[in-house]
């Protein structure tokens, strides 16, 4: 996966149809190759005329959005947001198997009182996001925390390392669940890629950082 301009969309670490039958294959198909190309293509666009942004990788753009130039401020942050969001996202599933319950798994357990507890608070997490938007599992100094992002908005990545995280944007779900946000979230818990999360919870304590010099 390239973190600097020009961005490229890589290839899926899966088939259009793995995650068959929870997320459909049209579905994969068109979040990938269109809606996640189209964020890659716009951010390259913005790009294309500042090239001394050129050489920032993908977090230090979201981590200092407010350090850049005002008139691309919030397209840099849309659609920089919507790279990054999308392959978190798309890299943390894997095709559906039997469930290993990792040390991620049992600190859930732990932290939320059983694991079905858990799908249940993040079932109603990801419900409540108001029209577009993710919903997220991140750590913070240890503990696990919930957190949802409107839009193509990405959680403060200095003060949480996201785990995982649900799209639900309609163009996520709509073909096979209609409006049944629910359904897919349900469905969605059955191809979590629990090694990733793991290694990405654990990588916790690299956390980005700001950078006081960005200019
Ligand atoms: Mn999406």
């Amino acid at each position: 996966m390239n973190s600097y301009y020009p961005f490229v969309n890589t290839p899926l670490p899966y088939g259009y149809d793995a995650l068959e039958p929870y997320i459909d294959e049209k579905t994969m198909h068109l979040h990938h190759d269109r809606h996640l190309q189209t964020y890659i293509d716009n951010l390259n666009g913005i790009l294309k005329a500042y090239p001394e942004l050129q050489s920032r990788s993908l977090e230090e753009l979201l981590l200092n959005w407010e350090k850049l130039p005002g008139e691309i401020q919030v397209p840099v942050r849309n659609n920089a947001g919507g790279v990054y969001n999308h392959r978190f996202y798309f890299e943390g599933l894997q095709p559906p198997k039997e469930l290993v319950k990792n040390q991620l798994y049992r600190e859930i357990e732990e932290q939320f009182q059983g694991f079905d507890g858990f799908q249940k608070i993040f079932k109603q997490t990801a419900l409540s996001v108001f029209g577009s938007g993710y919903a997220w599992l991140v750590s913070q100094n240890g503990m696990l925390r919930l957190l949802t992002s409107a839009n193509q908005n990405v959680p403060d990545l200095e003060c949480f390392t996201p785990v995982f995280t649900i799209d639900v944007w309609e163009h996520a779900y709509y073909l096979k669940h209609y409006n049944l946000r629910g359904d897919y979230v349900e469905d969605w818990f059955a191809v979590i890629n629990w090694e990733m999360a793991q290694a990405r919870w654990k990588m916790g304590e690299s956390a980005a950082t700001r950078s006081d010099g960005f200019f």
